[in-house]
């Protein structure tokens, strides 16, 4: 039992984000570190420090163009250098004066022209680095009843969809990802997961829907959209991190860990672990106040935990309680589970495969805060600001 459930622990992957490592903020203010990145390379090198200490984490998503390069492949490289592989290409068309009133929804089709043109070259960027998937987020929506047409919306959304998933090679995938709100507040064109699930559908089955657990309203059965789409075989991946309120990109765990224990228990219960099904595990979180490497170790650690959790829930006598519709016995199989301590199982874990069984410590002792620290100086810190 637990050598099964340890070669599956073993064998998850977290992937970290590019942009968790530069400054970031609120509307009010973005503090800046000592010793964040300047660059993509620098991103990666940090990226680097959470897998040789965690074990788990062997990719990093890009954002494009925060991440742009003139050459990929040799960003690419720089990346196996450092032991870890370029992830998603997250595409950005939310940062642009022309994209004030939309991208590829856009009235205008000169707009919708150019903001297609960014998630071909997209495509491209997967094709030099290797990646082999394609995470897409629109910004798009209304602020106010009337300013455009929802249906036409929803027509340009599709044709944008589309000439994307023609330009996808054999063996690249995208995610949509949808929000329910914010930066538009009155119409988001892609404000949920049925919405999400709607377009892939119609597009085929390199098209899948990605997860974001901030992208919610309050209250919302997250674990219940995960359990769908796993079925449906559209459960592309999730996009992990916290919220108390809105789209708070606080730490994942940190601020209901029963929920992610709820949702990783779905994952567990759909087999969305097995690698086949190609569910990607990823944060997406920024570090505004807390230190930012030691903040994704925690992150990652936090997802593990969750996940050992969800491997301890003892099927067979949560099936016979749930058959013998015994309400309370099911739910204390449930309860059981996640109320097991199992940081001693991931020390385990990672003493058997070499790495020390706190990294947070391991880090903490490593010496590489201070020499970024010392080493990054002049340059511009990487961040998107606000
Ligand atoms: C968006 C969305 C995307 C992420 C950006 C930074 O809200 O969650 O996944 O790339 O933020
Ligand atoms: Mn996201």
């Amino acid at each position: 039992m637990t050598t099964d459930i340890k070669a599956t622990l073993r064998a998850q992957r977290i992937e970290t984000p590019s942009w968790a490592y530069g400054n970031s903020g609120t509307r009010f203010k973005v503090f800046a570190q000592k010793g964040v990145p300047r660059d993509p390379y620098e991103k990666l090198a940090d990226a680097a420090q959470v897998h040789a200490h965690t074990g788990a984490a062997p990719t990093v998503a890009l954002h494009i163009p925060w991440d742009a390069v003139d050459d990929y492949a040799d960003l690419a490289r720089h990346a196996r250098e450092h032991g870890v592989a370029i992830g998603a290409i997250n595409s950005n068309v939310f940062q642009d004066d022309d994209y004030m009133l939309g991208s590829v929804t856009n009235p205008d089709p000169r707009v919708r022209r150019k903001a297609l043109a960014h998630l071909l070259e997209c495509v491209d960027i997967m094709d030099a680095t290797g990646s082999d998937t394609l995470k897409l987020w629109f910004s798009d929506g209304l602020n106010y009843p009337g300013q455009d047409d929802l249906r036409a919306r929803q027509d340009r959304l599709a044709e944008a969809l589309s000439a994307v998933y023609e330009r996808l090679g054999d063996g690249q995938r995208f995610l949509l990802e949808y929000k329910l709100f914010e930066p538009a507040f009155y119409a988001t064109d892609v404000p949920d997961w049925g919405t999400a699930y709607a377009h892939c559908l119609r597009l085929g089955p390199k098209a899948q829907v990605v997860v974001d657990t901030g992208h919610h309203a309050p209250g919302t059965n997250i674990e219940f959209i995960v359990a769908f789409l796993l079925r449906e075989g559209r459960l592309g991946g999730f996009d992990f991190n916290s919220r108390f309120y809105a789209d708070d990109d606080l730490m994942v765990g940190a601020a209901d860990p029963f929920q992610l224990f709820r949702i990783m228990h779905e994952v567990v219960r759909g087999g969305g672990l097995d690698p086949r099904t190609g569910v990607a595990f990823m944060l997406d979180q920024c570090h505004n106040i807390e230190p930012k490497i030691p903040g994704q170790i925690r992150s990652v650690m936090n997802v593990q935990e969750a996940t050992a959790k969800a491997l301890l829930v003892d099927a067979a006598a949560l099936r016979a309680a749930q058959d013998a519709g015994d309400v309370l016995g099911a739910n204390a199989v449930l309860m059981d589970a996640y109320n097991t301590d199992v940081r001693p199982l991931l020390a385990e874990l990672r003493e058997e495969s070499g790495l020390d069984p706190d990294p947070m410590a391991a880090y903490a002792r490593s010496g590489y805060s201070d020499k970024i620290a010392a080493e990054r100086v002049g340059g511009t810190q990487a961040g998107w600001g606000a």
